[in-house]
């Protein structure tokens, strides 16, 4: 590279990477096939449009390009290209979503999302969100006391709420989400369920959780976290007589965006191959094993853990409860020593977002890494430790 003051800075954040115990539950390490395709040729191309439909020549190869990460998104989570359409050109998980409500919610219609301290998504109607501003949030929370879901409660706020579409599927929930019960709630109030999987999108790709895509209308999802892609996102639609596949097509384009990143829908498509492998079902279950262990031995510690555990990739630790810091001192002395988390809200958090209550942890970078059991008993004494000096 040419422009040296880039370049060191380029080098400087792998450096990082490198040096550094990342614990970001959304965050993950690429490979060098993914990131070649990321600085591909395609980035040089505008493209609006969809394979074979485009306002551009010179598309014969991205349109293939597109055809293979639809196809190979399609393959991974065994879905038939008759019942599925999926969309790859959302740039990310916000406008994901952000497209799916503008195809499929009619504007000021009623959203029902997981509040954001109980582990939602901003992009669930919160109210700084344009989620939040053009449509109407009616927010679930988890149960105060466990820290898990209430279906019952669900159901009792979808059915006197009657919202136009209900999201399951969250940005700091340690547990197995049940998608069978979303959708008899959705179907007992006459909703449109969306998944948003961004999360867990590796662990359901990998067999790791339970799939959603036998009871969701429409399943979002972003590349880059457990699927260790590049920064991208999938749009999954159900194909039937509603029309929601074309629906969400035209809000993603032209509705939203103009040319899709052609460079980052090849490095997703390479990403995918990747996580159909067998390889990758070890790493999802070694990405649970390990976040099951680092909860477990903190609680062994006398961290109080949201929920009591995890199932998945993460889990939440109230370190206000346990030892009277907030979540930003405890993640800034963490981060002192090169542990990487993320402050978070706990549920019913009584401190703001902005100096929360709890950390959140979470393993896929380290499992990538190749870290085992035996990493995650020394990394939480060695957690436990600097929490407390
Ligand atoms: N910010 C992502 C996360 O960390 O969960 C979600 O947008």
């Amino acid at each position: 590279m040419k422009d040296t003051q880039m370049k060191k800075l380029l080098q400087a954040e792998q450096e990082r990477q490198d040096r550094v115990i990342n614990l970001i539950a959304s965050e993950n390490i690429v490979s060098q096939d993914v990131l070649d395709a990321l600085a591909s040729w395609p980035t040089n191309k505008y493209a609006e449009g969809y394979s074979q439909f485009r306002y551009y020549g010179g598309n014969t190869y991205v349109d293939e390009i597109e055809t293979l990460a639809i196809s190979r998104a399609l393959d991974l989570f065994k879905l038939s290209s008759k019942k599925w359409s999926v969309n790859v050109q959302a740039l990310s998980g916000s406008p994901a979503n952000l497209a799916v409500f503008h195809a499929l919610v009619p504007l000021g219609a009623k959203i029902m999302g997981l509040e954001l301290s109980s582990g939602g998504h901003l992009t669930h109607g919160y109210k700084v969100s344009v989620t939040g501003k053009l449509w109407t949030q009616v927010p679930y929370t988890v149960d105060e006391k466990k820290g898990v879901l209430d279906y019952n409660k669900i159901l009792e706020i979808a059915l006197a709420e009657k919202p136009h579409i209900i999201i399951a599927g969250f940005s700091a929930y340690p547990r197995k989400i049940n998608f069978k019960k979303f959708r008899e709630i959705a179907d007992a109030c006459g909703a449109i369920l969306m998944v948003d999987m961004a999360h867990i999108s590796g662990l359901v790709a990998g067999k790791a959780h339970p799939s959603p895509f036998p009871y969701a209308d429409v399943v979002t999802t972003t590349t880059h976290k457990t699927l260790r892609g590049p920064r991208g996102a999938l749009i999954f639609t159900r194909k039937d007589e509603r029309g929601f596949d074309t629906l969400v097509d035209k809000a993603v384009f032209p509705g939203l965006q103009g040319g899709p990143h052609m460079n980052t829908i090849a490095s997703i498509a390479v990403a995918l191959r990747e996580a159909s492998q067998a390889k990758f079902q070890t790493y999802t279950k070694q990405v649970v094993a390990n976040a099951k262990t680092l909860a477990s031995e903190l609680k062994k510690l006398g961290w109080i853990i949201t929920s009591g555990g995890t199932d998945n990739h993460l889990f939440l630790v109230d370190v206000f409860g346990t030892i009277g810091i907030g979540g930003k001192e405890a993640s800034e002395k963490l981060e002192a020593v090169g542990i990487i988390v993320n402050k978070n809200t706990i549920p019913f958090d009584a401190r703001g977002p902005v100096n929360p209550s709890g950390i959140r942890i979470g393993t896929p970078t380290v499992t990538t890494q190749g870290m085992k059991e035996k990493e995650m008993v020394s990394l939480a004494k060695k957690i436990d430790s600097i929490l407390r000096s």
